[in-house]
């Protein structure tokens, strides 16, 4: 009689305390769930300062080629600039950034938008202002994009696109 008492009492208690247990945990879930993302969005947003403004008349061009020359490869291509500093990748600094040349990869890229890393996508972070390329026989595309310190583009401002024929 004793035990039988005892045992409902546990098996009640016990049904009692997983309710409880788990009702809880929904609730705190959610509301965590809710107050991260509120607080990781207000942290982030004005940690990565604007894409800093083109000065006036600034503007990027192929120092040594036109548009339509027929070329050899491998082909040297030296990168002009005027009226904005060229400094190395990093940090971001007003009225800086550095080249990048787009390969065969379209037109210039859109502001703000970061510069993709890949073959056809060519950072300059370290100030260079030439290359070397190889390319195959034909039409190609190349596109200058200048961009800001954390590699952000400064869009068709500071672009310059040339189609170069290979012998
Ligand atoms: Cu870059």
């Amino acid at each position: 009689m004793k035990k039988l008492v005892f045992f409902s009492f546990v098996l009640m208690g016990g049904l009692a305390a997983c309710n409880s247990g788990s009702s809880k945990s929904n609730t705190t879930d959610s509301t965590m769930g809710a107050d991260t993302s509120k607080a990781a969005a207000t942290v982030t947003a004005p940690t990565v300062a604007p894409l800093p403004e083109v000065p006036v008349g600034a503007k990027v061009f192929f120092k040594n080629l036109k548009n339509g020359e027929t070329v050899k490869s491998p082909l040297k291509v030296e990168f002009g600039v005027e009226g904005i500093a060229l400094d190395t990748a990093g940090t971001i600094k007003p009225a800086s950034g550095h080249h990048h040349l787009l390969i065969d990869a379209g037109d210039s890229i859109a502001a703000g938008i970061v510069v993709p890393k890949d073959s056809t996508h060519l950072h300059f972070g370290k100030a260079q202002t030439e290359t070397e390329i190889k390319l195959t026989p034909g039409e190609h595309q190349l596109t200058l994009q200048y961009a800001d310190g954390i590699h952000r583009s400064y869009g068709s401002k500071l672009a310059a696109t040339i189609k170069v024929k290979v012998k």
